[in-house]
């Protein structure tokens, strides 16, 4: 292995520990790492999306050379992902024995369900590109409208998986379709959010325009669309390309078109010198997000012993108070005469069920309380968040920080779970924070 291999293997086990380190941690804080572990000397991934018949299929069978490996047509023919490696022996597999055949970061996918998992396939095969990456392909987008089509697991949840597993992701477009598909729209808002920095819009298919103005007009349409589908200032990269087809000869932009598909080519070939980025910027997430939920969990759990102090606080003067006023009051009108006998021993109990009663009222009015009070912490989270994290949020250089407030919300949810009692606050270590904060500064690093 050469040197720049070296230091990704280092780099990866490095990685590695720290996942473990933090695993206790994490699980502690409720939080699930997006990347169990890093597969040491895994291939780079270049996952393939787009609408159906926008051309993946044509592509991959383009980049793997020889005779076609996936199923290609203009009506849909995949609602499942296909996995592509090297093998010398080639073979199909389906399911849990795909799933064996992957790197071990790929094990989360099981959490997609036997519906999920029925429909992903692995292709082993011997073909030189494979050697040095992996190419998925993906099921095509289709139109919420289409109603006809309905996915049976979650899609867009997969399709996040796949794509923080990837290394390149190719989001292609055809001059039918340019951006006007529900879910290729729907999947920069959601999924891709975020990874703009992997992505790659293709243009496909510029074969099939008939003029210059053709032309524009999809790519106008396009430029637009994935303006509102991304919050971000620069649009990434388009290549406007095309795989020669037979029978079809192109009117304009021939060699352009050529020229872009062999870009498209190389950057897929050489993904490999991306991996390291990625891993290193997929553990930096893990732990951006790690530290999020660890440090809102614990301001909110600050928060709630502060309203737990003031109530302890609040119902121990009551106490004082309500059992003081019984037994001066008791005392002076019964026992001021006679103070012994029964009448005495009458008015000590009396003093002693109204203590007992006004301690349950405190406590079952604390209860209430503080639900009440958890209840609207957890409603009002974001504004909880704001915040917290005033300061980060004004600079402009943190746009991250929100993109991962959406990924942890729903872990701290859960730690504050209300099926327990909200006088049982969790206990979280603080130092703990701390250790994982100083590993996502080392990231940066
Ligand atoms: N003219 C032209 N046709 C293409 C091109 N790429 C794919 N096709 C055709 O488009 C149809 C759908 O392609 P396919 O690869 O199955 O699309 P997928 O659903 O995105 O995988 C097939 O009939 C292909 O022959 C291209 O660049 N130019
Ligand atoms: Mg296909």
């Amino acid at each position: 292995m050469n040197k720049t291999g070296d230091s990704a293997t280092t780099l990866e086990q490095e990685l590695n520990k720290l996942y473990e380190k933090h695993r206790k941690t994490a699980a502690r804080f409720g939080y699930s790492y997006q990347r169990e572990a890093v597969s040491i000397g895994a291939l780079p991934c270049v996952l393939f999306m787009g609408n159906h018949s926008s051309g993946k299929s044509t592509l991959i069978n383009h980049l793997l050379g020889g005779g076609p490996v996936q199923d290609t047509g203009v009506a849909p023919t995949d609602d499942g992902f296909t996995i592509l490696i090297y093998g010398e022996e080639e073979s199909d597999a389906v399911g849990l024995s795909a799933l064996s055949l992957l790197p071990r970061e790929n094990g989360k996918l099981t959490a997609f369900g036997p519906n999920f998992l029925n429909k992903l396939k692995v292709k082993v095969r011997n073909r030189e590109i494979l050697k040095r990456v992996v190419l998925i392909d993906s099921p095509g987008m289709i139109d919420a409208l289409e109603e006809s089509i309905r996915r049976d697991y979650d899609f867009f949840g997969a399709v996040h998986r796949m794509a923080e597993l990837s290394d390149l992701i190719m989001l292609m477009f055809d001059p039918d379709k340019p951006g006007t598909t529900g879910e290729a729209i729907e999947a920069l808002t959601g999924p891709l959010v975020g990874m703009s920095f992997k992505l790659r819009i293709l243009l496909n298919k510029c074969d099939l325009f008939q003029n210059v103005s053709d032309y524009a007009r999809a790519y106008g349409a396009l430029c637009w669309n994935l303006a509102h589908a991304m919050p971000i200032k620069d649009l990434p990269k388009i290549y406007s390309c095309y795989v020669p087809q037979p029978g079809c000869i192109p009117r304009i932009g021939a060699e352009a078109g050529i020229d872009a598909l062999h870009q498209v080519a190389d950057e897929i070939r050489n993904s490999g010198e991306r991996r390291t980025d990625n891993v290193r910027a997929a553990a930096h997430k893990d732990f951006s997000c790690l530290g999020l939920q660890m440090r809102m969990i614990l301001r909110l759990r600050e928060n709630f012993k502060g309203v737990r102090m003031n109530l302890l606080f609040g119902s121990l003067v009551l106490f004082l108070a309500v059992t003081g006023a019984a037994y001066f009051t008791l005392t002076e009108h019964f026992l001021r005469e006679n103070p012994s006998g029964f009448v005495a021993w009458a008015v000590y109990l009396s003093v002693g069920v109204i203590a007992l009663l006004t301690a349950w009222g405190a406590f079952l009015f604390s209860r209430k309380v503080l639900c009440i009070y958890r209840e609207n912490a957890l409603a009002h989270l974001d504004e909880i968040f704001e915040k917290e994290y005033a300061d980060e949020l004004v600079q402009e250089t943190r746009d991250d920080l929100r993109q991962y407030w959406e990924l942890v919300k729903v872990g701290i949810r859960n730690a504050f779970d209300p099926s327990r009692s909200p006088l049982r606050i969790p206990f979280f270590a603080t130092q703990k924070l701390q250790d994982v904060q100083a590993v996502v500064k080392r990231l940066e690093s």
